[in-house]
């Protein structure tokens, strides 16, 4: 019996400035997600939607650290879910909404796992400022960094606990816009970064080969959080902060199914699909295509 797949829907729109990411759950549900993945032999549990306030009926008081309360509150309704889900054994699916919301999401599948998880940052960006290094104040740009004990202190601690991860077992795929005082901070903090010159220089193939092995070395599993605008802004256009020079249609894949073949990957995110500046529903739809390749539909 194949695992249950619960789909948390957080419709987040408040860690980043761009109207529309909040219909990223439904433009990604409305892409057949739960029949697709049913069809490769999953049960599958739609859990709903999170409740996430409206950001017209809140104020910015921290330019440095946008919505902070209200990101704070949301990710730790999402950690809850996300926790029940994997105490249940089942494989949660997170849908953005923004990237913030991976804070909440990895401190659900991370409390329930007696040792550590590795990530697979999968993005155009590393996502790893805080509100001493941002450009922008976003929240977005700040869950990995969180996620490794790094930043404000309510974002952290979400849970009760901080770190959720150790760098060691980090790894970016595919960044290609990263901050000047980011760039530092990783590398501080021991994180693996396999940027598009890796990709282009080694292949995405031995990039993920890499990439696997660090994310699995002494941990129990690894969690995928998978932003959409890694891919080229020409296959997946809605997206709030597209950056040309992206992952192609194939290579996307082929790091998916590679993460199948690994047998090592226990809960993902999907985040940063914006119906509103997508063409068609694009986007969305090759969310659904990655997602059924990372559940092990195969070519053959
Ligand atoms: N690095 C920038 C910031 O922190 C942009 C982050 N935007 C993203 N991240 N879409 O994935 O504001
Ligand atoms: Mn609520
Ligand atoms: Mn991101
Ligand atoms: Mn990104």
């Amino acid at each position: 019996m194949k695992k249950t797949i619960s789909v948390i829907g957080a419709p987040m729109d408040l860690g980043q400035g761009r109207r529309g990411v909040d219909m990223g759950p439904s433009a990604i549900r409305y892409a057949n997600l739960k029949e697709r993945i049913e069809r490769l032999g999953y049960p599958v549990k739609d859990l709903g939607n999170i409740h996430v306030p409206t950001a017209e009926t809140h104020n910015i008081i921290n330019e440095k650290l946008k919505y902070l309360p209200e990101v704070v509150n949301v990710n730790t309704e999402i950690y809850e879910k996300v926790a029940e889900v994997v105490q249940q054994g089942d494989f949660p699916i997170v849908l953005g909404g923004d990237h913030s919301i991976a804070i909440g999401s990895i401190a659900g599948v991370t409390s329930k796992i007696s040792s550590s998880v590795g990530v697979i940052w999968f993005d155009a960006h590393a996502d790893f400022n805080t509100e001493d290094t941002t450009p922008s104040g976003n929240i977005h740009g700040m869950p990995l960094a969180c996620s490794v004990g790094v930043g404000q202190r309510d974002l952290t601690s979400i849970g009760g606990f901080s770190p959720k991860l150790q760098g060691k077992n980090v790894v970016i795929v595919g960044a290609r816009s990263i901050d000047p005082e980011e760039r530092e901070l990783i590398k501080q903090n021991g994180v693996t970064c396999f940027t598009m010159h890796e990709i282009d220089r080694m292949g995405i193939g031995r990039v993920m080969e890499e990439a696997i092995r660090i994310a699995s070395d002494g941990t129990d599993g690894i969690h995928l959080s998978l932003d959409l605008d890694s891919l080229d802004p020409d296959i997946a256009p809605g997206v709030g902060t597209p950056v040309l020079g992206g992952v192609t249609y194939r290579e996307g894949h082929l790091a998916m199914e590679m993460l199948y073949q690994s047998g090592k990957v226990i809960s993902c995110d999907v985040v940063e699909v914006n119906p509103i500046l997508d063409r068609g529903n694009k986007t969305a739809l090759a969310a659904v295509d990655l997602i059924c390749s990372l559940l092990g539909k195969s070519i053959l």
